[in-house]
């Protein structure tokens, strides 16, 4: 019997100019575009493999290995049967021959993948990184989770196309289907199909940025970002002068600075629109707060570092970015990381020990 098994993984991505807000809850429409960087697929990234067969009784998800339910009309059920549906227009298009997949992946078996469409799933999702940190668990799991679909039933769907099923699974989630720097774009049409993703530049074409994760805690957020964003679209003044008159203007502004890879530009953006998500946050009734001292700490140490550079006649040096917790993201070009993670120990007393993927520091770690 041949087995339908496609496995594929999804990196993390890490917004510069925020998703806050819905228009559409259900189609998972957001009231402003948004750009990130997706991190490098070694470091956080889930990995999921889905599984069609004509003897399975129900669609069925684990998440690192625990069954996951499945609720009828939630973003789960929404994504897979978005993906059947895509694979039944594909085998009525094509009753003969199934194309080659463009969404190239390992571990890919298919030989007589007519009706599959027809089959329940097995899904399996892991995370290399605890679910529990805040680190945007969501829009790696529903990438990776749309992307095995579409190894699985061998469809021609760009990165872009895709990316208007992941939507529907986790907003964030639309940005993980690229590599490099991703724009999801608000779009404007009632039936979200002008709200997807779109690469801004490749990886490679700005390898030179790196990110640093500063796990301040790794405790559940006590505001879901679902919940939290939509109180905020429902209370606060601030959030529509950004959508209106903020988030157009830096969106064109900082795609301009990947584009000519101007750092400065691009950690100028970065920062102000961190501050201005948790403004936002700030400004909802009752005030959500994500960040925490330890957080406000890291910013001060970071803007005092680019001061002195600056006021030296030199360049700012890092850009720090937060999302709904506490944890930090710095981005900064690779020369500076080690100098940033010094600082950061100097700081911040450690309880655990460094994890040095580019072997900055050799065994004794940062001093
Ligand atoms: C972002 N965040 O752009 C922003 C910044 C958090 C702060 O996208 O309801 O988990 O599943 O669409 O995608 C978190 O929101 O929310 C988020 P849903 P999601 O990365």
């Amino acid at each position: 019997m041949p087995v339908y098994q496609a496995t594929v993984s999804a990196p993390v991505n890490i917004a510069c100019i925020k998703y806050w807000g819905k228009r559409d809850t259900k189609l998972i429409l957001p009231t402003n575009s948004s750009l990130s960087v997706t991190l490098d697929q070694d470091h956080l990234r889930s990995t999921t493999t889905s599984r069609a067969d004509a003897s399975f009784k129900q669609d069925q998800l684990w998440l690192n290995g625990k069954v996951d339910e499945i609720k009828e009309g939630g973003r789960l059920a929404t994504c897979i049967s978005e993906m059947k549906r895509l694979r039944r227009e594909f085998e009525e298009k094509n009753p003969n021959e199934p194309k080659v997949s463009r969404v190239l992946v390992p571990a890919i078996m298919h030989a007589h993948l007519l009706q599959i469409s027809s089959f329940h799933v097995h899904i399996s999702s892991v995370n290399n990184f605890p679910t529990a940190a805040g680190l945007a668990s969501s829009a790696a799991g529903f990438a990776a989770l749309v992307s095995s679909l579409a190894a699985l039933y061998n469809l021609p769907a760009t990165p872009s196309e895709l990316s208007l099923i992941s939507r529907q699974g986790s907003g964030s989630a639309c940005r993980s289907l690229f590599g490099g720097f991703v724009a999801w774009q608000m779009g404007e049409k009632a039936d979200g199909s002008d709200s997807y993703a779109v690469e801004v530049a490749p990886r490679e074409h700005w390898p030179d940025i790196h990110a640093l994760i500063c796990v301040v805690s790794d405790t559940k957020k006590g505001t879901s970002s679902t919940s939290g964003m939509q109180r905020t679209v429902e209370t606060s003044p601030l959030l529509q002068h950004r959508i209106k008159h903020v988030v157009p203007e830096r969106m064109k502004a900082i795609s301009k600075a990947i584009l000519e890879k101007d750092f400065d530009t691009f950690a100028r953006i970065t920062m102000q629109d961190s501050n201005q998500f948790h403004a936002v946050a700030l400004d909802t009734d009752p005030p959500i707060f994500y960040m925490n001292d330890v957080s406000r700490s890291i910013i001060a140490l970071i803007t005092e570092y680019n001061r002195a550079s600056v006021e030296s006649g030199g360049k700012i040096k890092a850009a720090y970015t937060y999302d709904a917790g506490p944890n930090a993201v710095i981005y900064a070009p690779k020369e500076n990381i080690k100098e940033i993670v010094e600082l950061i120990y100097s700081y911040f007393p450690q309880t655990e020990p460094f994890k040095d993927p580019f072997g900055l520091f050799g065994a004794a770690g940062p001093k």
